[in-house]
Protein backbone atom coordinates (compact mmCIF):
# COMPACT_ATOMS: atom_id res chain seq x y z
CA UNK A 1 0.00 0.00 0.00
CA UNK A 2 1.43 3.49 -0.92
CA UNK A 3 2.35 5.84 1.96
CA UNK A 4 -0.17 7.79 3.69
CA UNK A 5 1.42 12.00 4.12
CA UNK A 6 -0.55 13.11 6.91
CA UNK A 7 -0.30 17.26 7.06
CA UNK A 8 -1.88 18.52 10.73
CA UNK A 9 -1.60 21.90 12.38
CA UNK A 10 0.24 19.89 15.38
CA UNK A 11 1.98 16.22 15.00
CA UNK A 12 2.13 14.51 18.09
CA UNK A 13 4.84 12.93 19.85
CA UNK A 14 6.39 9.78 18.24
CA UNK A 15 5.90 8.02 21.24
CA UNK A 16 2.53 9.00 22.96
CA UNK A 17 2.87 9.73 26.31
CA UNK A 18 1.75 11.96 29.11
CA UNK A 19 -1.91 14.14 29.09
CA UNK A 20 -3.59 14.67 25.94
CA UNK A 21 -6.66 16.79 25.26
CA UNK A 22 -7.67 17.50 21.26
CA UNK A 23 -9.91 15.19 19.51
CA UNK A 24 -8.21 15.66 16.15
CA UNK A 25 -4.95 13.76 17.69
CA UNK A 26 -7.14 11.52 19.23
CA UNK A 27 -9.33 10.59 15.77
CA UNK A 28 -6.24 10.04 13.52
CA UNK A 29 -4.42 8.23 16.07
CA UNK A 30 -6.84 5.44 16.13
CA UNK A 31 -6.96 5.71 12.41
CA UNK A 32 -3.84 5.05 10.97
CA UNK A 33 -2.02 2.48 13.30
CA UNK A 34 -0.97 0.20 10.59
CA UNK A 35 0.42 2.20 7.26
CA UNK A 36 3.48 3.69 6.04
CA UNK A 37 3.48 7.09 7.24
CA UNK A 38 4.58 10.47 7.07
CA UNK A 39 3.32 13.05 9.29
CA UNK A 40 3.85 16.61 8.92
CA UNK A 41 3.15 19.97 11.03
CA UNK A 42 4.27 21.90 13.75
CA UNK A 43 6.35 21.38 16.22
CA UNK A 44 3.83 23.41 18.72
CA UNK A 45 7.40 25.43 19.13
CA UNK A 46 8.72 28.90 18.21
CA UNK A 47 12.10 29.39 17.03
CA UNK A 48 13.90 30.99 14.12
CA UNK A 49 14.99 27.17 13.19
CA UNK A 50 13.94 27.19 9.34
CA UNK A 51 14.75 22.75 8.55
CA UNK A 52 12.17 20.32 9.90
CA UNK A 53 13.29 17.62 12.06
CA UNK A 54 12.97 13.96 11.43
CA UNK A 55 12.22 11.03 13.29
CA UNK A 56 11.33 7.60 12.42
CA UNK A 57 10.21 4.58 14.43
CA UNK A 58 8.57 1.36 12.89
CA UNK A 59 7.19 2.30 9.20
CA UNK A 60 6.29 5.92 10.80
CA UNK A 61 8.14 8.89 10.31
CA UNK A 62 6.88 12.29 12.12
CA UNK A 63 8.56 15.65 10.19
CA UNK A 64 8.14 18.84 12.16
CA UNK A 65 8.97 22.63 11.87
CA UNK A 66 8.73 25.58 14.32
CA UNK A 67 7.43 28.64 13.89
CA UNK A 68 8.73 32.22 14.18
CA UNK A 69 7.31 34.08 17.41
CA UNK A 70 5.97 36.43 14.46
CA UNK A 71 4.22 33.08 12.34
CA UNK A 72 2.82 32.02 15.32
CA UNK A 73 1.45 35.16 16.33
CA UNK A 74 -0.07 35.75 13.37
CA UNK A 75 -1.41 32.34 11.63
CA UNK A 76 -2.12 30.03 14.93
CA UNK A 77 -2.67 32.72 17.62
CA UNK A 78 -4.56 35.47 15.17
CA UNK A 79 -5.95 33.74 11.94
CA UNK A 80 -6.64 30.34 13.29
CA UNK A 81 -7.76 30.74 16.61
CA UNK A 82 -8.85 34.79 16.58
CA UNK A 83 -11.15 34.54 13.13
CA UNK A 84 -11.49 30.90 11.63
CA UNK A 85 -12.21 29.14 14.68
CA UNK A 86 -15.41 31.68 16.22
CA UNK A 87 -16.60 31.68 12.07
CA UNK A 88 -16.85 28.14 11.59
CA UNK A 89 -18.59 27.98 14.94
CA UNK A 90 -20.93 30.13 14.27
CA UNK A 91 -19.56 32.89 16.67
CA UNK A 92 -19.09 35.78 14.19
CA UNK A 93 -19.61 38.20 17.11
CA UNK A 94 -16.09 36.80 18.89
CA UNK A 95 -14.21 37.10 15.57
CA UNK A 96 -11.40 39.58 14.71
CA UNK A 97 -10.13 40.19 11.37
CA UNK A 98 -6.45 41.64 10.79
CA UNK A 99 -5.43 41.47 7.16
CA UNK A 100 -1.88 41.39 8.56
CA UNK A 101 -2.82 37.74 9.85
CA UNK A 102 -5.00 36.46 7.20
CA UNK A 103 -1.56 37.39 4.94
CA UNK A 104 0.28 35.37 7.80
CA UNK A 105 -1.66 32.68 8.01
CA UNK A 106 -1.02 32.15 3.90
CA UNK A 107 2.80 32.63 4.54
CA UNK A 108 2.65 29.89 7.43
CA UNK A 109 0.50 27.68 4.42
CA UNK A 110 3.06 28.59 1.68
CA UNK A 111 6.08 27.03 4.47
CA UNK A 112 4.62 24.29 5.28
CA UNK A 113 4.38 23.61 1.26
CA UNK A 114 7.85 24.22 1.04
CA UNK A 115 8.67 22.67 3.61
CA UNK A 116 6.98 19.27 3.10
CA UNK A 117 7.32 19.08 -1.14
CA UNK A 118 10.43 17.76 -1.21
CA UNK A 119 9.83 15.44 1.13
CA UNK A 120 7.60 14.02 -0.83
CA UNK A 121 7.19 10.62 -3.23
CA UNK A 122 5.34 9.99 -6.55
CA UNK A 123 2.92 7.55 -5.32
CA UNK A 124 1.96 8.57 -1.88
CA UNK A 125 -1.42 10.05 -0.77
CA UNK A 126 -1.77 13.36 0.66
CA UNK A 127 -4.48 13.63 3.44
CA UNK A 128 -4.54 17.44 5.06
CA UNK A 129 -6.60 18.08 8.38
CA UNK A 130 -8.43 20.87 9.56
CA UNK A 131 -8.90 24.55 8.82
CA UNK A 132 -5.59 25.76 9.86
CA UNK A 133 -4.67 24.44 6.68
CA UNK A 134 -7.08 25.49 3.71
CA UNK A 135 -4.94 26.77 1.56
CA UNK A 136 -2.16 24.19 1.91
CA UNK A 137 -3.38 22.11 -1.17
CA UNK A 138 -3.44 25.22 -3.51
CA UNK A 139 0.17 26.06 -2.42
CA UNK A 140 1.45 22.52 -3.18
CA UNK A 141 -0.49 22.60 -6.22
CA UNK A 142 1.64 25.85 -7.31
CA UNK A 143 5.01 24.18 -6.22
CA UNK A 144 3.74 21.20 -8.89
CA UNK A 145 2.41 18.64 -6.41
CA UNK A 146 0.26 16.30 -8.34
CA UNK A 147 -0.34 13.56 -5.94
CA UNK A 148 -4.06 12.65 -5.08
CA UNK A 149 -4.87 15.42 -2.00
CA UNK A 150 -7.46 14.90 0.51
CA UNK A 151 -8.85 16.93 3.01
CA UNK A 152 -10.68 16.70 6.43
CA UNK A 153 -12.62 19.71 8.03
CA UNK A 154 -13.38 18.51 12.07
CA UNK A 155 -14.91 21.55 12.73
CA UNK A 156 -18.50 22.96 11.61
CA UNK A 157 -18.88 24.72 8.38
CA UNK A 158 -21.58 27.67 8.94
CA UNK A 159 -24.52 28.82 6.51
CA UNK A 160 -22.83 30.36 3.60
CA UNK A 161 -24.44 34.03 4.03
CA UNK A 162 -22.47 33.63 7.44
CA UNK A 163 -18.97 32.88 5.92
CA UNK A 164 -19.61 35.08 3.57
CA UNK A 165 -18.77 37.59 5.95
CA UNK A 166 -14.92 36.92 6.57
CA UNK A 167 -13.01 39.20 4.34
CA UNK A 168 -11.69 37.50 1.30
CA UNK A 169 -13.73 34.42 1.74
CA UNK A 170 -14.21 34.13 -1.96
CA UNK A 171 -10.02 32.99 -2.39
CA UNK A 172 -10.06 30.77 0.65
CA UNK A 173 -12.74 28.74 -1.28
CA UNK A 174 -11.21 28.98 -4.60
CA UNK A 175 -8.34 27.56 -3.02
CA UNK A 176 -10.46 24.47 -2.41
CA UNK A 177 -10.81 23.61 -5.50
CA UNK A 178 -6.82 22.37 -5.45
CA UNK A 179 -8.28 19.42 -3.17
CA UNK A 180 -9.35 16.25 -4.84
CA UNK A 181 -11.84 15.44 -1.90
CA UNK A 182 -12.91 17.01 1.06
CA UNK A 183 -14.86 15.76 4.12
CA UNK A 184 -17.00 17.12 6.56
CA UNK A 185 -18.31 15.50 9.79
CA UNK A 186 -22.30 15.82 8.66
CA UNK A 187 -24.40 15.81 5.91
CA UNK A 188 -24.92 19.69 7.32
CA UNK A 189 -21.50 21.25 7.40
CA UNK A 190 -21.33 19.23 3.84
CA UNK A 191 -24.21 21.37 2.53
CA UNK A 192 -23.42 24.84 3.59
CA UNK A 193 -19.68 24.14 1.79
CA UNK A 194 -20.98 22.71 -1.19
CA UNK A 195 -23.16 26.13 -1.02
CA UNK A 196 -20.94 28.24 -0.03
CA UNK A 197 -18.49 26.53 -2.90
CA UNK A 198 -21.49 27.08 -5.50
CA UNK A 199 -21.52 30.52 -5.04
CA UNK A 200 -18.15 31.08 -5.95
CA UNK A 201 -18.10 29.23 -9.03
CA UNK A 202 -15.72 26.57 -7.47
CA UNK A 203 -16.43 22.78 -8.23
CA UNK A 204 -15.00 20.38 -5.86
CA UNK A 205 -16.06 16.96 -4.24
CA UNK A 206 -17.74 17.05 -1.04
CA UNK A 207 -18.64 13.90 1.55
CA UNK A 208 -19.71 12.99 4.57
CA UNK A 209 -17.54 10.81 6.80
CA UNK A 210 -18.33 11.19 10.48
CA UNK A 211 -14.90 10.59 12.87
CA UNK A 212 -15.69 7.43 14.68
CA UNK A 213 -13.82 5.51 18.20
CA UNK A 214 -12.50 2.10 18.75
CA UNK A 215 -15.69 1.42 20.71
CA UNK A 216 -14.27 -1.96 22.27
CA UNK A 217 -10.77 -0.66 23.22
CA UNK A 218 -11.80 2.59 24.74
CA UNK A 219 -14.64 0.26 26.60
CA UNK A 220 -11.54 -2.06 27.63
CA UNK A 221 -9.39 0.51 29.04
CA UNK A 222 -12.37 2.12 30.68
CA UNK A 223 -13.63 -0.96 32.74
CA UNK A 224 -9.67 -1.40 33.54
CA UNK A 225 -9.14 2.33 34.79
CA UNK A 226 -11.96 2.47 36.61
CA UNK A 227 -10.84 -0.32 39.24
CA UNK A 228 -7.25 1.34 39.55
CA UNK A 229 -6.00 3.63 42.52
CA UNK A 230 -6.68 7.26 41.46
CA UNK A 231 -10.69 5.83 40.21
CA UNK A 232 -11.22 4.35 43.69
CA UNK A 233 -9.85 7.49 45.77
CA UNK A 234 -12.12 9.48 43.71
CA UNK A 235 -15.33 7.20 44.27
CA UNK A 236 -14.83 7.21 47.62
CA UNK A 237 -14.73 10.79 47.63
CA UNK A 238 -18.37 10.62 46.30
CA UNK A 239 -19.62 8.87 49.13
CA UNK A 240 -22.26 7.17 47.13
CA UNK A 241 -23.86 10.51 45.76
CA UNK A 242 -24.54 10.27 41.65
CA UNK A 243 -21.49 11.73 39.54
CA UNK A 244 -22.61 14.26 36.81
CA UNK A 245 -19.46 14.29 34.30
CA UNK A 246 -18.23 16.73 31.46
CA UNK A 247 -14.79 16.96 30.14
CA UNK A 248 -13.58 19.65 27.60
CA UNK A 249 -10.99 21.80 26.23
CA UNK A 250 -11.65 25.21 27.89
CA UNK A 251 -13.46 26.63 24.76
CA UNK A 252 -16.25 28.82 24.33
CA UNK A 253 -17.89 26.44 21.89
CA UNK A 254 -18.19 23.88 24.38
CA UNK A 255 -21.42 25.73 25.96
CA UNK A 256 -19.58 25.59 29.56
CA UNK A 257 -21.26 28.62 30.97
CA UNK A 258 -24.73 27.50 29.99
CA UNK A 259 -24.10 23.86 31.28
CA UNK A 260 -22.83 24.77 35.05
CA UNK A 261 -26.16 27.43 35.00
CA UNK A 262 -28.22 24.68 34.20
CA UNK A 263 -26.71 22.29 36.98
CA UNK A 264 -27.27 25.45 39.28
CA UNK A 265 -30.91 25.41 37.91
CA UNK A 266 -31.10 21.95 38.61
CA UNK A 267 -30.20 22.40 42.47
CA UNK A 268 -33.13 25.67 42.09
CA UNK A 269 -36.01 23.85 40.67
CA UNK A 270 -35.35 20.53 41.69
CA UNK A 271 -34.39 20.76 45.49
CA UNK A 272 -34.69 16.91 46.20
CA UNK A 273 -31.36 15.99 44.40
CA UNK A 274 -29.57 18.67 46.22
CA UNK A 275 -26.46 16.78 48.63
CA UNK A 276 -27.33 13.92 46.18
CA UNK A 277 -25.30 14.79 43.15
CA UNK A 278 -22.04 15.82 42.34
CA UNK A 279 -21.37 17.49 38.91
CA UNK A 280 -17.05 17.33 37.77
CA UNK A 281 -16.32 19.50 35.10
CA UNK A 282 -12.83 19.31 33.58
CA UNK A 283 -11.92 21.39 31.45
CA UNK A 284 -8.06 21.41 30.59
CA UNK A 285 -6.74 25.08 29.60
CA UNK A 286 -6.58 25.88 25.97
CA UNK A 287 -5.18 28.28 23.96
CA UNK A 288 -4.34 30.34 26.88
CA UNK A 289 -2.61 33.37 24.99
CA UNK A 290 -5.88 34.22 22.60
CA UNK A 291 -7.88 36.92 25.01
CA UNK A 292 -11.44 34.94 24.64
CA UNK A 293 -9.88 31.94 25.95
CA UNK A 294 -8.39 34.18 29.06
CA UNK A 295 -12.03 35.70 29.73
CA UNK A 296 -13.90 32.46 29.79
CA UNK A 297 -11.72 30.87 32.48
CA UNK A 298 -12.50 33.99 34.17
CA UNK A 299 -16.27 33.84 33.87
CA UNK A 300 -16.30 30.26 34.50
CA UNK A 301 -13.96 30.73 37.88
CA UNK A 302 -16.64 33.13 39.13
CA UNK A 303 -19.50 31.25 38.36
CA UNK A 304 -18.53 27.92 39.60
CA UNK A 305 -17.60 29.79 42.97
CA UNK A 306 -20.75 32.07 42.96
CA UNK A 307 -23.20 28.56 42.32
CA UNK A 308 -20.73 26.76 45.13
CA UNK A 309 -21.77 29.30 47.79
CA UNK A 310 -24.97 29.37 47.08
CA UNK A 311 -25.81 25.33 47.06
CA UNK A 312 -22.66 23.89 49.45
CA UNK A 313 -22.78 22.24 52.77
CA UNK A 314 -20.06 21.93 54.92
CA UNK A 315 -19.58 18.12 53.83
CA UNK A 316 -21.04 18.82 49.69
CA UNK A 317 -19.58 20.76 47.28
CA UNK A 318 -22.14 20.03 44.42
CA UNK A 319 -19.33 21.46 41.58
CA UNK A 320 -16.17 19.71 41.24
CA UNK A 321 -13.90 22.61 39.02
CA UNK A 322 -10.71 21.21 37.52
CA UNK A 323 -8.77 23.23 34.81
CA UNK A 324 -5.69 21.02 35.16
CA UNK A 325 -4.84 18.32 32.09
CA UNK A 326 -6.04 14.23 33.29
CA UNK A 327 -4.24 11.54 31.38
CA UNK A 328 -6.74 9.81 29.07
CA UNK A 329 -6.72 6.41 31.01
CA UNK A 330 -7.75 8.45 34.08
CA UNK A 331 -10.16 9.94 32.14
CA UNK A 332 -11.41 6.86 30.81
CA UNK A 333 -12.02 5.55 34.14
CA UNK A 334 -14.50 8.73 35.18
CA UNK A 335 -15.83 8.49 32.50
CA UNK A 336 -17.18 4.71 33.16
CA UNK A 337 -17.95 5.99 36.86
CA UNK A 338 -20.30 8.69 35.89
CA UNK A 339 -23.96 8.32 36.03
CA UNK A 340 -24.74 11.25 33.43
CA UNK A 341 -22.26 12.75 31.05
CA UNK A 342 -23.29 16.20 30.10
CA UNK A 343 -21.90 17.01 26.35
CA UNK A 344 -23.46 20.79 25.74
CA UNK A 345 -21.19 22.20 23.23
CA UNK A 346 -22.93 25.25 21.11
CA UNK A 347 -21.54 23.94 18.03
CA UNK A 348 -19.12 20.93 17.81
CA UNK A 349 -17.68 19.46 14.92
CA UNK A 350 -18.29 15.54 15.99
CA UNK A 351 -17.86 15.72 19.61
CA UNK A 352 -15.84 12.64 20.66
CA UNK A 353 -16.21 12.82 24.71
CA UNK A 354 -20.11 11.81 23.98
CA UNK A 355 -18.57 8.64 22.14
CA UNK A 356 -16.62 7.99 24.56
CA UNK A 357 -18.84 8.27 27.57
CA UNK A 358 -20.73 5.42 26.03
CA UNK A 359 -18.21 2.72 24.90
CA UNK A 360 -16.52 3.67 28.53
CA UNK A 361 -20.55 2.43 30.31
CA UNK A 362 -20.87 -0.86 31.68
CA UNK A 363 -23.62 -2.47 29.48
CA UNK A 364 -25.58 -3.72 32.75
CA UNK A 365 -26.04 -0.42 34.75
CA UNK A 366 -25.37 1.93 31.77
CA UNK A 367 -25.10 5.57 32.30
CA UNK A 368 -27.28 8.52 30.61
CA UNK A 369 -25.67 10.95 28.19
CA UNK A 370 -26.98 14.41 27.85
CA UNK A 371 -26.05 15.91 24.19
CA UNK A 372 -26.71 18.87 22.47
CA UNK A 373 -28.24 18.77 19.47
CA UNK A 374 -25.79 21.25 17.29
CA UNK A 375 -22.67 18.57 18.29
CA UNK A 376 -22.14 16.57 15.13
CA UNK A 377 -22.35 13.21 17.07
CA UNK A 378 -26.11 14.39 17.59
CA UNK A 379 -26.73 13.08 14.01
CA UNK A 380 -25.21 9.48 15.32
CA UNK A 381 -25.98 9.17 18.87
CA UNK A 382 -29.87 8.50 19.03
CA UNK A 383 -30.30 7.04 22.30
CA UNK A 384 -29.13 10.22 24.08
CA UNK A 385 -31.47 12.72 26.04
CA UNK A 386 -31.02 15.59 23.34
CA UNK A 387 -30.88 19.63 24.87
CA UNK A 388 -30.39 22.86 23.23
CA UNK A 389 -27.76 23.84 24.84
CA UNK A 390 -28.34 27.33 25.00
CA UNK A 391 -31.42 27.20 27.38
CA UNK A 392 -30.00 26.40 31.00
CA UNK A 393 -33.43 25.65 32.19
CA UNK A 394 -33.46 22.49 29.67
CA UNK A 395 -30.37 21.57 30.41
CA UNK A 396 -32.02 21.54 34.44
CA UNK A 397 -34.90 18.80 33.18
CA UNK A 398 -32.48 17.08 30.87
CA UNK A 399 -30.80 16.12 34.36
CA UNK A 400 -34.03 15.75 36.05
CA UNK A 401 -34.99 13.37 33.66
CA UNK A 402 -31.35 11.55 33.99
CA UNK A 403 -31.69 11.30 37.60
CA UNK A 404 -34.96 9.68 37.64
CA UNK A 405 -34.67 7.69 34.10
CA UNK A 406 -35.68 3.70 34.71
CA UNK A 407 -32.59 1.06 34.51
CA UNK A 408 -34.75 -0.40 31.46
CA UNK A 409 -34.70 2.87 29.66
CA UNK A 410 -31.50 3.79 30.52
CA UNK A 411 -30.03 0.15 28.81
CA UNK A 412 -32.08 0.23 25.60
CA UNK A 413 -31.00 3.64 24.74
CA UNK A 414 -27.42 3.02 25.55
CA UNK A 415 -27.31 -0.26 23.72
CA UNK A 416 -28.47 1.29 20.17
CA UNK A 417 -25.71 4.09 20.59
CA UNK A 418 -22.68 1.53 21.57
CA UNK A 419 -23.76 -0.73 19.10
CA UNK A 420 -23.90 1.70 16.12
CA UNK A 421 -20.41 3.02 17.69
CA UNK A 422 -18.78 -0.49 17.34
CA UNK A 423 -20.30 -1.35 13.95
CA UNK A 424 -18.72 1.64 13.09
CA UNK A 425 -15.50 1.51 14.61
CA UNK A 426 -12.45 3.82 14.02
CA UNK A 427 -11.16 2.90 11.30
CA UNK A 428 -14.14 2.84 9.41
CA UNK A 429 -13.87 6.66 8.88
CA UNK A 430 -10.32 7.02 7.91
CA UNK A 431 -10.67 3.79 5.55
CA UNK A 432 -14.14 5.14 3.70
CA UNK A 433 -12.38 8.77 3.44
CA UNK A 434 -9.45 7.24 1.76
CA UNK A 435 -10.76 4.73 -0.57
CA UNK A 436 -13.17 7.84 -1.86
CA UNK A 437 -9.91 9.47 -2.06
CA UNK A 438 -8.70 7.01 -3.93
CA UNK A 439 -11.42 6.84 -6.69
CA UNK A 440 -12.58 10.50 -6.51
CA UNK A 441 -12.93 10.97 -10.72
CA UNK A 442 -12.68 14.56 -10.31
CA UNK A 443 -8.81 15.56 -10.06
CA UNK A 444 -7.62 18.83 -10.05
CA UNK A 445 -4.15 17.42 -10.70
CA UNK A 446 -5.32 15.99 -13.98
CA UNK A 447 -4.17 18.05 -17.13
CA UNK A 448 -4.51 21.17 -17.26
CA UNK A 449 -6.94 21.53 -14.41
CA UNK A 450 -4.94 23.52 -11.88
CA UNK A 451 -3.00 26.43 -13.49
P1 LIG B 1 -12.06 18.83 20.13
O1 LIG B 1 -12.67 20.17 20.05
O2 LIG B 1 -10.76 18.76 20.85
O3 LIG B 1 -11.86 18.14 18.70
P2 LIG B 1 -13.56 16.38 21.04
O4 LIG B 1 -14.07 15.77 19.82
O5 LIG B 1 -14.47 16.26 22.20
O6 LIG B 1 -13.19 17.92 20.89
O7 LIG B 1 -12.21 15.64 21.39
C1 LIG B 1 -11.51 15.88 22.58
C2 LIG B 1 -10.59 14.68 22.86
O8 LIG B 1 -9.65 15.04 23.88
C3 LIG B 1 -11.34 13.48 23.38
O9 LIG B 1 -10.74 12.31 22.94
C4 LIG B 1 -11.23 13.61 24.90
O10 LIG B 1 -11.26 12.40 25.58
C5 LIG B 1 -9.90 14.29 25.05
N1 LIG B 1 -9.98 15.21 26.20
C6 LIG B 1 -10.91 16.14 26.42
N2 LIG B 1 -10.68 16.75 27.59
C7 LIG B 1 -9.60 16.18 28.11
C8 LIG B 1 -8.86 16.34 29.31
N3 LIG B 1 -9.26 17.20 30.25
N4 LIG B 1 -7.78 15.60 29.50
C9 LIG B 1 -7.41 14.69 28.61
N5 LIG B 1 -8.08 14.48 27.46
C10 LIG B 1 -9.13 15.21 27.21
C11 LIG B 1 -12.00 18.53 17.32
C12 LIG B 1 -13.36 19.07 16.95
C13 LIG B 1 -14.43 18.03 17.32
C14 LIG B 1 -14.14 16.71 16.62
C15 LIG B 1 -12.72 16.29 16.86
C16 LIG B 1 -12.35 15.07 16.01
O11 LIG B 1 -13.61 20.30 17.61
O12 LIG B 1 -15.71 18.50 16.95
O13 LIG B 1 -14.99 15.72 17.16
O14 LIG B 1 -11.80 17.33 16.53
O15 LIG B 1 -12.67 15.23 14.67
Amino acid sequence: MARLVIVSNRVPPLKESGPMAGGLTVSLEEAVKRRELLWFGWSGESSDRREPRIASTGNRTHAVIDLTAQEHKLYYAGFCNGMLWPLLHYRFGLAQFRRAEEEGWRAVNRRFAEQLAPLLREDDTIWIHDFHLFPLAAALRDLGVRQKIGFFLHVPFPPPALFAALPRAAALLRDLQAIDLIGTQTAEDAEHLSDALRREGVSAQVGVFPVGINAEAFGRAAAQAASRKDAQRFRESLAGRELIFGVDRLDYSKGLPQRVLGFADLLKRYPQHRGKVTFLQAAPISRGEVTQYRMLRREMDELVGRINGEYAEVDWVPLRWTTRPIQRRTLAGFLRMANIALVTPLRDGMNLVAKEFVAAQPPEDPGVLILSQFAGAAREMEGAVKVNPNDPDEIAEALDLAINMPIAERRERWRMDYDRLAEAGASGWSRDFLASLNRAEFSPSGEGAWK
